[in-house]
Formats: structure tokens, sequence, C-alpha cells
């Protein structure tokens, strides 16, 4: 076996799901060894500024084909927005209004939904608002929400997971007064860095089919190869004594357990809606799909230091980071962050509950689908929930199946009340768009609906495990 190959284990952190999924693949292209350096350097994508039109910030994304050298001497087909695989990162502004003309040339009909963003349902981009080939959809909205490191990727109904696949996302930054004035890291592309981690499966002539059969639909699609930024094996040459990651799992269905290769802690400062009130030290973290964390390394001159995937069956690397002899000293992590608006359940006029539920016989014996929500998959033409505009709610989501499941909904950033009645993690505490429940958890989320009634558009709750949301685990909700 290739060093490249690797072994998913998520024994070792997902205990209660009872389902050990190992996954190995092997990729024989090229033949070369995790043991010895990284090959190639990190890509890091272009930054894509608005430019102002009348008081608005315009960008143009287009959805292409593309073809990708991922492997030396291989083209690999791909899909890309404005560029071959993945797409820029958008830097906005928080009270800025922005429009984003989203042409797509990809042969087929696609969306392009502004994951962890507060905007009213016409512009988010999910599965009612298709992009037919050779069309530009334009929406227009006013950024209302903190600094935070979000993303964009495809979510076209019962295809998203193959889009995403292959190549339809990429990030969003938000900036606000406080985040122009916190003393982090902050110089992109050089000791800020966007860190899109995913896994792909590539076949020995280079290509990276989305194949999902029986068992991707259950499990979800597992790649043999894991990338950063679309980079296989890479390096980063650091010049500066911290270095900011942003990282976001953008796989379509695998947990990632992080840790340095030393060991040597890290400072967690934001999730996936923006800053923690207080810096977390740590040395492992879980990230499940779609979730967000954006940690600070401490770097020692010439140090040479790995960000794993840690697993007991094969640890494999997702980047090497080189420090230089020396570096440009960096300010102290500021002992506090920002000021967190706690909800509190005393106000929240009601309790919804949810249940995620993965039946193993439904789909291996041909009884239809395998995942819902309430018993139900998801249907278009059905509003499953009816929310106040105004009101402060509860949403208990509990994992009734073996296997983790990612809670993901639209517009609003929630927080966690708690899980299976205690306390959320120190780096739960915070605004969260997306949550990982393995099996058999229960999660109590609350959240305000602030903006934004439509009843004729909804927003979409779903499993973020994107063979699931296909299969159908996922409802909606309108805001009236
Ligand atoms: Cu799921």
């Amino acid at each position: 076996m290739t060093p490249l190959s690797f072994t998913f284990s998520r024994r070792n952190f997902l205990k209660s799901t009872g389902a050990a999924f190992v996954v190995a693949g092997s990729f024989p292209l090229a033949g070369r060894t995790q043991q010895n350096g990284a090959i190639n350097p990190l890509r890091i994508p272009a930054q894509l500024e608005g430019r102002d039109e009348g008081g608005v910030q315009v960008y143009d994304l287009t959805m292409r084909k593309g073809i990708s050298t991922f492997f030396e001497g291989y083209e690999t087909e791909t899909l890309g927005l404005n560029g071959d695989y993945l797409g820029p990162t958008l830097r906005m502004r928080d009270g800025e209004t922005v429009r984003i003309n989203v042409t797509n040339t990809i042969g087929e009909t696609s969306t392009l939904h502004w994951h962890g963003m507060h905007l009213p349902a016409k512009m988010d981009g999910g599965p009612h608002q298709p992009i037919r080939d050779g069309e530009t959809w334009s929406p227009e909205f006013t950024v209302k929400q903190k600094a935070a490191a979000l993303w964009y990727h495809s979510h076209q109904m019962e295809k998203t997971a193959e889009h995403v696949w292959r190549g339809l996302a990429g990030m969003v930054w938000i900036d606000d007064a406080e985040s122009d004035t916190i003393e982090l890291p902050k110089t992109y592309g050089t000791d800020d860095l966007p860190l899109v981690l995913h896994d792909r499966r590539f076949a020995s002539d280079g290509s990276m089919e989305y194949r999902a059969g029986m068992r991707e639909m259950m499990m979800g699609m597992i790649g043999n190869v894991p990338l950063a930024n679309g980079t296989v094996d890479p390096y980063f040459d650091a010049t500066t004594e911290k270095l900011r990651l942003r990282i976001l799992n953008g796989s379509n269905a695998t947990f990632y357990y992080l840790g340095l290769d030393n060991d040597q802690p890290f400072t967690q400062v934001a999730s996936d809606g923006g800053f923690l009130e207080t810096p977390v030290e740590m040395t492992r973290l879980l990230l499940g799909p779609a979730e967000r964390a954006e940690i600070v390394i401490d770097l020692e001159p010439g140090q040479v230091v790995s960000l794993r995937n840690i697993s007991n069956a094969l640890p494999f690397r997702f980047l090497e980071i080189r420090a230089a002899e020396t570096l440009t000293p960096s300010p102290a992590i500021p002992a506090r962050l920002t000021d967190i608006e706690w909800l509190k359940p005393e106000d929240a006029v009601v309790t919804r509950r949810f249940d995620m539920e993965t039946r193993m016989g439904g789909m291996m014996g041909g009884g239809g689908n395998a995942h819902t929500i309430n018993g139900k998959v998801m249907d278009m033409m059905r509003i499953d929930e009816t929310v106040k505009m105004g009101d402060t709610e509860i949403w208990e989501i509990r994992n009734v199946s073996g296997m983790p499941h990612v809670w993901h909904m639209h517009d609003v950033q929630f927080q966690i009340l708690d899980r299976n009645g205690k306390p959320p993690l120190a780096n739960e505490m915070a605004r969260k768009d997306a949550v990982t429940l393995r099996g058999g958890e229960v999660v109590r989320l609350i959240m305000r609906f602030e903006d934004y009634a439509d009843p004729d558009t909804p927003f979409m709750y779903h499993c973020h495990i994107l063979e699931h949301e296909d299969a159908g685990m996922m409802g909606q909700f309108v805001v009236v």
C-alpha cells in the first residue's frame, strides 16, 4: 500500500456510533510517500473583492468546467469557479450591500448557496434558486453579521454531493470593525490562510469521477487522497511567529480529527460564525463536514510541523508547515476576542424536535429512503416548519441512528445550549451553523429569527453529509 493511500478509523473518537467504518483505498499513481517531505506548494485561492457600482459591491463568479493537475502527468476533469477547481475567497464587510453575478457554464443546472450567511431566502442559493446552464443569477443583499469565515457551495437538489465533489465550493470571509482591529494574524496568504480540507477518490488514470453506489449513499462518499485547497500533499513556507489557519471541512462525508504531529497545542479563536469569546487551547480538533474552525499555531524558527488527521490506523498529513530561520514577530493572542449575546432558554417561545434517522435496512433492502428527518424525506413542495419573525426558538436535534450526522440550518447562526444534557465543549460556545452529532446524541440549539419574512420561499435544514442530504435528509422552514 502506498502511504498516500489512507485509512479512516473513526473508532477512536466516534465510539458511540457502533459503526466502525474503516475505508481504505489506495492510489497507485505516484508511489510517493508521506514519510518524506511534502511535495507541492500550498495553493492559496485568489481573493475576490467587490467592485463598487453605485454603493453596491459587485462580484462576478463563473461556474465552469476545468482540467486540473493534482498529480504530475495526469489531467483530471473538475469544476471550478473562476478557475479549474474550487473558487476564490470572497471578501465582504458587515453592513455592505453586495451583488454576486453567478454565471453557470457547467452544462447542467446548479445553484450557489452562501453557507452560514444571514440573508433573505430568495438570495440563499438553495434548491429553490436554480441557475440553468448559460444563465446568470444575481442575488443582492446586505451583509448583516459578525466577522467570520463562511463558505459557498452548490446546493442543487439531489446533485449537491456531486457538484461539490467536482469542485463547486469556496470561502467567504466577512470582516467588521472588530476584526479590523483585533490583534490576530490577518495578512492573507502570509499569516492568515484559507484551508479547505477535503478528500477525493482518484482512479489510477487520475480521474476523480463521482460514483455513489449503495455503500456511498449510506456512508457518504469518501476519498483516497487528502487535499488542502485542492493541493495534494502540500507545504507552506511560514515567515511569521504565528500562523492563523481558517479551516473548512469541505469534505462530502468525512469527519476530521486534526492535530499537529508533535502534539504541540494550538489555539482556536473562531468557530463557524465568528470569534469565540475567549481563545481555547487544544491539541485535537474534531471537525465534521461543513464545520469551520480558525486556529493559531505558534512556530519556532526553522521548525517543520504538520497538520494531520489523527487516527489509530493510519494518520495522514494535510499540510506541512515549514517555518523560516527568521520569523517576523506576531502579537500575543488577545485574552478576550469578542462578546457573544447569549440567547436565553426562557426567551424561547417554542421547542421543535427533529429526529435524524438512518435505517440500515431501508436502502439495502430496497425499501426506499434510508435517511430521514422526523420520518420524512425532502419534498420541495412541502413546508415542514413555520417560524415567526422575531421569535427565539429551541431546536432539539436527536441523532436516533447509529452513525454520525451533521445538522446544518440556513439563515441563522445558532448557539448550542447543551449536548446530551451537559454543557457544550469550550470551542462549541460560539455562533455555529453546523454541529456534529455522534450516534445517539442529542443537542439543543437556540436561535433567533431576526429578519426576512417570506412565506413563499423556504430555508433548508439538513444533514451536511452530502450524500444524506441528496437522499432526502433535508427539510424546509419559512419565516413569516
Ligand atoms: Cu447524515
